[in-house]
């Protein structure tokens, strides 16, 4: 009911400032398009344990309470802060870089109840001292999994990055509505007050320069990717993977719909290669999991096969 309401809210009073587009076969999905940025895919349906906000592949992004979009950009980014209370008990920031034209993350740096954590794919820095993995001190473990490079902070706050594109943010229920960054504020409502606050709506833009932080001799710009306009003749293809007999037991787990509208930008973006699509057909699979469906094998010779450096 809650999301509902947040729905027919959305309605109400973002129709006279935004577009509002249904996608077809989705009808749960409904597609904000700001006036000139990147459009925001909300959910309108229970997201996958909203205690989750990940970031994967082409600089897609989804928020704790199951916005969608997408933030092309070399910048360093706060994810997740903790900034309502008297102390900031965690601080996530990450940064991407492309290698061959592959996004992936190239650090993770963290505040971790006042112990500073700097990962990278080669080492991980506890207030500026190497360690190896596993680690365990001062209220944080560190342990690299098959697929994983976990960090559980006992706070409440775990970090997972599969050391290629992937990042995830889990927080305990206690941090609600109190959270900041491209991870949104938490408080159980989609748009609100990410893109949409105070009566106005938020362009990507300003969000994103919001939560940016330079260095200190840094003024990092984002890149000015523009969509192509034959995106929506790839949602066919989009749509039957993420439909296809390996993520059956996804499809009333996860919010498939958007997800096939990542896909379709992924394709976009790549001039209709498929191997773009590889990354958000693993994220799909990988919260899948997590929620507790069973996805099967679904990598192919000719899908994401041998060049895919995806991991799942
Ligand atoms: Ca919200």
């Amino acid at each position: 009911m809650r999301i509902m309401r947040a729905a027919e809210m959305l309605l109400e009073l973002v129709i006279p400032w935004l577009t509002i587009c249904l996608l077809p076969p989705a009808a749960g999905t409904v597609i904000v398009q700001t006036m000139r940025q990147m459009p925001v895919i909300t959910e309108l349906r229970p997201t996958h344990n909203e205690k989750i906000c990940s970031t994967w592949g082409n600089h897609h992004f989804k928020t704790f309470d199951g916005d969608f979009f997408q933030l092309p950009s070399p910048c360093n980014y706060i994810l997740a802060s903790q900034c309502k209370g008297t102390y900031e008990h965690f601080n996530i920031q990450f940064q991407r870089q492309e290698i061959n034209g592959v996004p992936i993350i190239k650090r993770v740096t963290m505040r971790l109840d006042g112990a500073e954590v700097e990962l990278d794919k080669t080492s991980i820095k506890v207030n500026n001292e190497h360690f190896t993995l596993p680690f365990s001190r001062y209220g944080i473990t560190a342990e690299r999994t098959v697929s994983y490079v976990k960090i559980e902070a006992k706070l409440g706050v775990v970090i997972m990055w599969n050391e290629e594109d992937a990042l995830w943010v889990e927080l305990d229920a206690k941090f609600k509505n109190q959270t900041c960054g491209l991870c949104g504020d938490y408080n159980g409502v989609q748009v609100y007050d990410e893109f949409f606050k105070e009566g106005k709506t938020v362009s990507l833009d300003y969000f994103e320069e919001t939560w940016k932080v330079n260095g200190p001799t840094e003024d990092c710009e984002k890149s000015s990717v523009q969509d192509k306009q034959t995106c929506e003749n790839q949602i066919d293809l989009c749509s039957n993977l993420l439909s296809g007999p390996a993520f059956l037991s996804c499809n009333n787990l996860i919010d498939k719909d958007s997800f096939i509208g990542a896909c379709v930008k992924d394709i976009c973006r790549c001039n209709s290669s498929t191997t773009c699509l590889c990354s958000t057909i693993s994220e799909y699979s990988r919260q899948c999991a997590h929620a507790g469906g069973t996805p099967h094998k679904w990598k192919t010779a000719q899908m994401c096969g041998k060049n895919s450096n995806q991991n799942i």
